[in-house]
């Protein structure tokens, strides 16, 4: 019995390049996400909305956008993820723009340092979010989150937590990574972060990267899930600030959720990015609520659920 789902809005887009990933919980809700987990018999309960400082769209300041309000609004998401994990529910956070992953995973890996328990992320992005002040022109602190749960960032934001840093790079495997700065590239590499970039996905095929990217998980381990919806090829999710192309077909990311759902370790989740907005007739909402399913394991294959292979 899979445990208890809690849904948590996250609306804003403090962190973001373009407005409107703000209303990404409301459009998730409107595609109907509550009943679709219910239907597969889960047990759900909406939060609501957290609250936070409103968008100022202000310049970088010391090559940080909204350092502050960032700050405000990634400790309302690690409480709130935090009392989930506390209670036995499994918290789904509604993003907003992917900053939010601090608040979120810092929060999972206090649980599992509480908890005895070894930790797995799966980052689904296009982008490897590992970039530092010192790398990104923007200042836009949706770039990161994956450096500033690593340790590398701004004091108040590798903190948040309790213990700097979070995580270790080597709990990360990102998954469809094609966008990334030279400068962050080379940071990548010199903290070891495990990649499946559309390259790897493109020679050796999806199935092969999600087995390496699950591989050595055991009963104890918590898998979180970081789902940046620009993960997806633009093509069947313009819905998203940053789109890059090149990115999973519906049929590679549905096998990628599947096969997820088939590790039976999915503890926790992030739907982030998602951007009203810019999508059409909220399809990419439909989209990412169809895709979630999946990784709560609906099949949309004849297999038999008892015998995967
Ligand atoms: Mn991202």
């Amino acid at each position: 019995m899979t445990r208890p789902v809690s849904l948590i809005g996250a609306p804003t887009d403090i962190g973001a390049g373009a407005r409107g990933a703000s209303m990404g919980p409301e459009a998730l809700r409107v595609a109907g996400l509550q009943a679709a987990l219910e239907a597969h018999g889960l047990d759900v309960l909406d939060r609501g909305n957290l609250a936070g400082p409103p968008n100022p769209w202000q310049p970088p300041t010391d090559g940080y956008r909204h350092l502050p309000e960032v700050v405000a609004w990634n400790q309302a998401v690690h409480t709130a993820v935090h009392a989930e994990l506390d209670a036995g529910r499994m918290p789904i956070l509604l993003g907003g723009d992917h900053c939010l992953a601090i608040g979120s995973i810092s929060a999972v890996a206090r649980h599992c340092r509480e908890a005895g328990k070894k930790l797995r992320v799966l980052w689904l992005d296009a982008h490897a979010d590992f970039n530092t002040s010192v790398l990104t022109p923007s200042g836009n602190i949706h770039g990161m989150p994956v450096a500033c749960l690593c340790g590398h960032g701004p004091q108040a934001l590798i903190e948040i937590g309790g213990t700097v840093p979070a995580i270790a790079p080597k709990v990360v495997r990102q998954i469809g990574i094609r966008s990334v700065d030279p400068g962050e590239k080379r940071f990548v590499h010199q903290v070891g972060l495990e990649v499946f970039d559309m390259r790897y996905i493109d020679e050796m095929g999806m199935r092969h990267a999600m087995e390496l990217a699950l591989a050595t998980m055991d009963a104890n381990t918590h898998l979180h899930v970081s789902f940046d919806v620009d993960f997806l090829d633009p093509e069947i999710a313009p819905g998203v600030g940053t789109t890059i192309p090149g990115g999973p077909t519906y049929r590679e990311a549905q096998l990628c959720m599947e096969m997820i759902a088939d590790s039976g370790r999915l503890a926790s989740l992030d739907i982030m990015e998602l951007n009203p907005a810019l999508d059409v007739r909220n399809k990419t909402a439909v989209l990412a609520v169809d895709l979630v399913e999946s990784l709560f394991g609906k099949s949309t294959l004849m297999r038999d659920p008892e015998r995967r292979r």
